[in-house]
């Protein structure tokens, strides 16, 4: 039975697309649920055809599938329905017709050979993986799992999945592994990204709600991005900050001198992690100078506190921290408190990755409120977020949050939920999942033993990554759920379950200024690959818990169940009917009530907090702070580099899976890994430019390209995080308050490579 099986998959293997006649030959042989499941999605098997809703005169749009900025394409079709091409949309409110490298590629990916075709199992004897069918790859995934599961308990198995996939998918996995299989710990790469946003705004402002809109960018007097690469990271974000007619004042906090702070009006060259005790120095300042909003203030609780607080952070016990000088400090704190100027604040990764990014989160959301840069245009403490669908995740995944914006730990909240689901109240676990670091650290334990990864490639990504090889001995079965086969994680798995990608689905993302946007099946997925929604419902179906997930038949349905689950909370979008309505309104942010009526449909940008009330129990903002920590691993006499790292060039994304299948974006980035040296130090250590050198922390080392550039400070090294050695070197450090990892600062040594 085995070798028919193995021999059915290797026929799929080598002839994709398959034929009809195999395609309904297969179909006839595999009668029943699982079959059932499987011919709900045209379009599947490589000559199936999209449904001709999505083929308005040729054209339909679609989000692009990378970063948080989350820009319309307009993607041309041909007859069959199938886009051949595509372009940036005009008059979309994010993009306004511009696209990034990225975006204008984003259908190159999807053609690679690298797609995974058909589900891959390792086989035990011999080590290799073995094309199988979705049958048998399915009886691998529910016998190895139910066996842990019932050996080990429901703490045995866990997942770790992305914010790159539509918010339906991510729901449904989150409520069929907590609701239905019943186990308990899952976390998403966005602990990796966001984790320190969203604890931030939870205990700032009572919910996590990023107030901004992308307006905001151009109506501000004073635009402060702090650790964030705009050039690079968010280019049209970018685009947007050149709009702003108000000539405004272009701050960029960054020990490196990036692309951003190059085209900033100031650059402060802040010591890495000199971010808290800078923040604190301009509060001190600013509150000194009495350069407040009464209005504002009144709108806080936890003031006093502060007060007595900061008076220990005068800019002079500050300079050495930051690297800045008294004069430095006190300027910046007198530009970002000017009365009667819209000051913004803006950060990504440079705060959030560190370990203590939460707390320097909440210094920019003080230093807002202080001065009343809060519910104005032009104003707030904002966090740009980083993946197509990271505010989905934060709202819909089901891991932190309880699933539509709740809390596992309220009574009140799971008995809404489990109503709204149609689903025993004891499905609904209390406790929270362990965090993606403790998850791991389960797992080198022996506690966790079944690891199932989806639309993430921890094995590239992950902090101290050459932990998670020796980990991969101790797990009994790794499960990757991927759109590639050749991934690092892919490459480690037992099972291999193919997925469908971008542009090969429906669904919803939701973007940094909180708008929700469709995504649409422009293309059949290769082989037998699936949508991970489709992929999910099989699995419900053969764990037995299909009956659970009955509704849940297709992405729009799912839609509409969270959509009602978010009634009465801050992300309320009970006012959407469903697709239509979001693509007509030119998507829509949240919050959207069946309230908002026809008013709040035609203001296509808001904000926030206009009204002064906040999500918490009393309305109020809370203020918080602690002092700052030592940085946990700084460099020293035998590591003496500080190494930074983070995105290369707008055209790579993250672990290259996708960016490195396009011809063209190949083009325009260097192939090899390089890392930026200061020029006294390149001098110093006797290296030119493109000479190797072996660069080394206390984890790892890697081999290097020298790029001699005076972007980075003597002492200082950047490494772009998209080549797979970079986090053999990397600090498992992290924030206690989200456990975000502190990716952006550890120690290492250099040395010149000899050539024999
Ligand atoms: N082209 C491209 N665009 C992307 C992505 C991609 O992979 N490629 N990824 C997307 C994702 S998921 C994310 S999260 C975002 C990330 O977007 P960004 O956060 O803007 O990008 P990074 O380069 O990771 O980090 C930003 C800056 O933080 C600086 N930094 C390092 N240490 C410190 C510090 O201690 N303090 C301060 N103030 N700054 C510091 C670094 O020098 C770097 O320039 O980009 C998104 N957009
Ligand atoms: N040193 C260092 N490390 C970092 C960072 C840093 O700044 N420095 N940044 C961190 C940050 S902010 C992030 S967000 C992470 C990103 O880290 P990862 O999430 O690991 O990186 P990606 O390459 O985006 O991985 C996404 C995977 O999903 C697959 N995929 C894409 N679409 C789909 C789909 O629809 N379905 C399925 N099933 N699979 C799909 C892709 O092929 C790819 O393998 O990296 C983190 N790592
Ligand atoms: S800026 Fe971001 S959303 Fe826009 S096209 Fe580029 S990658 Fe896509
Ligand atoms: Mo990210």
């Amino acid at each position: 039975m085995r070798g028919w099986k193995r021999a059915r998959g290797l026929l799929f293997w080598g002839s994709v697309p398959l034929i009809p006649a195999a395609i309904s030959k297969f179909l006839k042989q595999h009668s029943g649920p699982l079959t059932a499941d499987l011919v709900l999605e045209p379009g599947n098997f490589g000559l199936g055809k999209v449904p001709k809703r999505l083929m308005p005169a040729g054209t339909t749009t679609s989000i692009c599938g990378f970063c948080a900025t989350g820009c319309q394409l307009k993607l041309h079709l041909d007859d069959e329905g199938r886009a051949i091409n595509l372009s940036p949309q005009a008059g979309y409110p994010v993009n306004l017709g511009m696209a990034c490298p990225k975006g204008w590629q984003a259908l190159d990916p999807l053609d690679s050979e690298e797609r995974a075709k058909v589900p891959l199992l390792r086989d035990a004897e011999t080590g290799k993986m073995v094309p199988v069918g979705w049958e048998e790859a399915l009886d691998a995934f529910v016998t190895r799992f139910k066996k842990i599961g019932e050996e080990h308990g429901r703490e045995s198995v866990a997942f770790l999945s992305t914010g790159q996939i539509p918010f339906e998918e991510m729901a449904f996995l989150g409520c069929l592994f907590k609701f239905g299989m019943g186990f308990l710990h899952c976390d998403a790469n966005t602990r990796q990204c966001m984790a320190t946003a969203v604890t931030a705004y939870k205990q700032s402002f009572g919910f996590d709600a990023p107030p901004y809109s992308y307006a905001d960018f151009e109506e501000s007097d004073v635009i402060v991005l702090v650790g964030s690469n705009l050039c690079i990271a968010h280019p049209i974000l970018w685009q947007r900050v050149m709009r702003n007619k108000r000539n405004p004042q272009i701050i960029v906090i960054d020990p490196r001198a990036t692309e951003t702070a190059q085209a900033a009006t100031r650059h402060v060259k802040l010591k890495p992690k000199g971010d808290l005790p800078l923040l604190y120095a301009l509060t001190h300042c600013i509150l000194r100078d009495g350069r407040t909003d009464a209005e504002s203030i009144a709108r806080t609780e936890g003031l006093e506190e502060f007060l007595e607080f900061i008076g220990d952070y005068s800019p002079e016990s500050m300079c050495e921290r930051t690297g800045m000088s008294v004069e430095e400090i006190e300027s910046l704190a007198r530009t970002v408190s000017e009365p009667g100027k819209r000051v913004s604040w803006w950060w990504t990764m440079g705060v959030n990755q560190s370990y203590e990014g939460v707390r320097a989160a909440q210094a920019m959301i003080n230093l807002a409120l202080i001065t009343g840069n809060i519910g104005k245009p032009g104003t707030g403490a904002n966090s740009i977020t980083g993946q197509c669908n990271a505010m989905g995740s934060r709202l819909f995944s089901n891991t932190t949050s309880l699933v539509g914006g709740h809390d596992f730990a309220y009574p009140e909240h799971r008995e809404k939920v489990a109503a709204g689901l149609e689903i025993p109240l004891e499905n609904i676990p209390s406790e929270t999942s362990l965090a993606y670091d403790q998850i791991i650290a389960a797992a080198e334990e022996g506690k966790i033993k079944g690891l199932w990864i989806i639309a993430t490639n921890p094995f590239h990504s992950w902090i101290d990554s050459g932990r998670l090889e020796a980990l991969r001995e101790k797990l009994d079965f790794l499960v990757v759920q991927d759109m590639y086969h050749t991934t690092e994680s892919a490459q480690a798995a037992d099972l291999v379950l193919p997925a469908a990608g971008w542009g090969e689905k429906d669904g919803c993302f939701i973007n940094s200024e909180r708008r929700i946007g469709t995504l649409k099946k422009v293309r059949p997925s290769p082989g037998i690959a699936l949508s991970d929604f489709r992929i999910f419902r099989l699995i419900a179906n053969a764990w037995g818990c299909g009956d659970l997930f009955a509704k849940w038949t297709d992405p729009e349905a799912a839609f509409r169940i969270l959509r009602d689950l978010t009634k009465g909370r801050p992300c309320d979008i009970t006012g959407l009917e469903g697709y239509e309505m979001i693509d007509r309104l030119g998507g829509v942010q949240w919050p959207f009530p069946e309230t908002a009526g026809d008013g709040a449909t035609t203001a296509r940008e808001r904000r926030l907090f206009e009204d002064g009330i906040y999500y918490t129990p009393s309305g109020k903002a809370k203020i918080l702070f602690s002092p700052p920590a030592e940085m946990p691993e700084s460099a020293d006499k035998d590591y003496p580099f500080t190494l930074l790292t983070g995105r290369g060039t707008s055209s790579q994304w993250h672990t290259q899976s996708r960016t490195a299948k396009s011809d063209i974006l190949r083009k325009l980035y260097p192939q090899e890994i390089y890392v930026e040296v200061n020029p006294a130090d390149a001098a110093r250590l006797g290296v030119k430019e493109h000479d190797p050198v072996t660069i080394r922390s206390r984890r790892g080392e890697l081999v290097a390209s020298v790029y001699i550039a005076p972007t980075v400070s003597a002492g200082q090294v950047f490494l772009p995080m998209h080549y797979p050695e970079v986090n053999r070197l990397t600090h498992p450090s992290f924030d206690p308050h989200s456990r975000q990892p502190n990716y952006k600062a550890c120690a290492v040594v250099l040395e010149k490579v000899r050539r024999n």
